[in-house]
Parts: C-alpha cells; sequence; structure tokens
C-alpha cells in the first residue's frame, strides 16, 4: 500500500503528534511504501520567522529519524523541496469549490483566532489533496483532525476523476485508536497545539524530565480527585490517563485499580516519570543528529529526489489530461 502522511515545522513536535501520528507510521512503513513530508509549504500558512522555520524543519527531520522513521524503508522530504506539489495545487484550487472550503472545521478554528487572514489559509486543504494525490497515496495516517481534510482530498479526486477521466486514487484517511486526539494540558477541549502561545500546554518531544515534571504538574485537572477514566464529566484527567496508557501499555482499569484512593498528584508524578523515560532515546538520538547535521540533509536530499520521480510522473499525467501539453 502506498501511505503518505505530513507534519507542519511550525512549532515544537509534541507528544500529540507521536501518538497521533509518528508512532504509526513507524508501523506502516515496515510493510507499505511510505512518504513522511515537512510539510513546510503548510506551515507558512502562519506567518513564520525565516530563521526559526529553517531550524524548525530540521528540528523536524530529525525527530522523524530520531523516532524511528527509517530512510531506508520510507521516504523523507520537505515539500517546498518538490515543486510538483504546489503546481498540482493550482490546477486542483480551479476544481476545489469555495463553499467546501470555507465548511472546513480548522479553517474555521484557525480563522476566528487569527488577526488577519490569509488565502493560504483557506486553500490549505487544496494544498494538502495536491501532496496526497501525488504519490497515489491509498492511506493516509493522521489524527481525527485531519479526517475531514483527507474526506475533501477524495471529493477533489473524484471531481478530477468524472471530469477528465480516472487519474487519481481516491485515499482514506487511516485514524489511529487511541492517541488519536490528545488535548491541551490547560485546556481539556481543546486540542494539543503546537502553536498554542503557552508552552504549558503541550509536552515536546525534546522537553527535559523538570519540564516535563513542571507541566504536567500545572496541568489542569477536574473536580474530585479520583483517578478514573470518564471523558464527558473527567475530560483532563482522562486526557492524562490517555497519555498515560499510550506510553505504559496499561489498561485504564489497569490504572484506575493502580491510583485507587491516591491523589491526583501522584498519578501525575509517575507519568512524568513514564514520559520522562519513554522519550529519552528520541531526545538522546535527536542529540546526537544534531551534531551531524550533513546526516539530515543528505536524507531529505535522497527523498527530494526519489519523492520528485513520482511526483513528476503524476504532473505529467495531469498536464496531459487537462490540456497542458501539446
Ligand atoms: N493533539 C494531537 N493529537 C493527536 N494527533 C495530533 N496531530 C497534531 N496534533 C495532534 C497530528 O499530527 C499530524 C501533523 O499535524 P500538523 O503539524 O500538520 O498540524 P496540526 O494538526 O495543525 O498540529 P498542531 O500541533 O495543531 O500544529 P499547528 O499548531 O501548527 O496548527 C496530523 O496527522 C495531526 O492529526
Amino acid at each position: 500500500m502506498k501511505i503518505f502522511s505530513g507534519i507542519q515545522p511550525s512549532g515544537a513536535l509534541h507528544i500529540g503528534h507521536y501518538l497521533g501520528a509518528i508512532q504509526q507510521w513507524k508501523e506502516l512503513q515496515k510493510n507499505n511504501d511510505a512518504l513522511f513530508c515537512i510539510v513546510d509549504m503548510h506551515a507558512i500558512t502562519a506567518p513564520q520567522e525565516p530563521e526559526e522555520l529553517r531550524k524548525r524543519i530540521f528540528e523536524v527531520a530529525g525527530l522523524f529519524l530520531a523516532s524511528g522513521i527509517d530512510p531506508q524503508k520510507s521516504i523523507i522530504f520537505q515539500q517546498s523541496d518538490v515543486p510538483a506539489h504546489a503546481e498540482l495545487h493550482w490546477i486542483l484550487n480551479t476544481i476545489a469549490p469555495l463553499g467546501e472550503l470555507e465548511r472546513m472545521t480548522q479553517f474555521k478554528d484557525k480563522a476566528s483566532k487569527a488577526k488577519s487572514l490569509c488565502a493560504g489559509l483557506l486553500n490549505y486543504p487544496t494544498l494538502q489533496a495536491a501532496d496526497i494525490l501525488l504519490y497515489g497515496t491509498d492511506e493516509v495516517p493522521v489524527g481525527e483532525d485531519q479526517a475531514q481534510h483527507i474526506e475533501f482530498t477524495r471529493m477533489i479526486a473524484e471531481k478530477f476523476n468524472a471530469r477528465f477521466g480516472e487519474t487519481f486514487k481516491l485515499p482514506k484517511a487511516k485514524v489511529v485508536k487511541e492517541g488519536a486526539r490528545i488535548m491541551s494540558l490547560q485546556d481539556p477541549l481543546k486540542k494539543m497545539s503546537k502553536s498554542d502561545p503557552d508552552p504549558d500546554s503541550y509536552l515536546a518531544l525534546l522537553d527535559d524530565g523538570a519540564t516535563i515534571m513542571k507541566k504536567l504538574k500545572k496541568a489542569v485537572t477536574d473536580s474530585g480527585k479520583e483517578v478514573r477514566y470518564d471523558k464527558e464529566k473527567k475530560p483532563a484527567i482522562s486526557n492524562l490517563m490517555t497519555i498515560y496508557q499510550a506510553f505504559s501499555g496499561k489498561s485504564y482499569k489497569e490504572i484506575e485499580e493502580a491510583y485507587k484512593g491516591k491523589q491526583y498528584s501522584e498519578f501525575k508524578s509517575m507519568l512524568a516519570e513514564i514520559l520522562t523515560h519513554s522519550l529519552m532515546p528520541i531526545k538522546e538520538k535527536y542529540t546526537m543528529l544534531s551534531e551531524r547535521p550533513s546526516e539530515v540533509k543528505a536524507v531529505l536530499l535522497e527523498g527530494k529526489e526519489k519523492a520528485s520521480i513520482i511526483a513528476e510522473k503524476t504532473l505529467a499525467k495531469v498536464y496531459q489530461k487537462i490540456g497542458f501539453t501539446l
């Protein structure tokens, strides 16, 4: 099967990215043709400082490698390195219904918070459709929040195919069951997000033990003091239990048993320990790679070459179908 997925270099990668995306990428790369992309063109739909963006692109690539994405098995590349993404995006923009774009939850959410809006934010799902369709993708492993964009991609592909003849494969979203939506530590009704201005709201993959402990201590909890999984009545503790369960392998029942009669603070301290221990190998590998930046750059260069071959083939087919090729 062909797999495509990506992450924006728009802030520090956090445990939501690990549980909602990277963890399943590691499994999927074993038996599939997988492409994992650093979607820098998506990232600039929100203002980015050039130097900070450069640093983040490197960091995301390094974290992909440090978390176990293997360049021998997967193609790892930077979106702006393959111009076919921008070219197909333009073509898809000419068939994407404006009303559908305006209805996208992520657009409405980001638009309600942004001081000023750029057209790129509205067109974000069309660029995402181009990313996915260029590679004949069967499945897109994503967190729950992205499922709507994959539906949009299918709709665009169907529209194109209906008008110009069978061209694009229709992709499907592959959403993990647990960890598909990790919530903010400061507001359990909001998704954990790397562009959240409050760094206490997320646990970054590169946070050290003391920072993890500090953030968890500050994490909001629900009324009462029972460690019990109940998403409706106890959204904050349930979110922390999801993280606990994902990194410890323990079931919710086992966690509830272990903390019966105990305080939230004991649960949080153990969670901090589990996280520090689980993230340590990623941090160590990342530190090693950041001392050898040429290795990371070589992976991206190889990825660019491999991805370009596939993308350009698809784009040539599209140009032929729509009448650009003489
Ligand atoms: N909180 C989350 N829980 C589970 N999965 C998540 N993902 C992101 N946040 C969570 C998944 O990670 C992949 C890449 O996301 P992205 O960087 O392209 O953009 P995003 O979803 O918009 O992530 P952020 O952190 O909220 O970024 P900003 O703040 O820059 O917009 C996707 O598969 C996503 O589902």
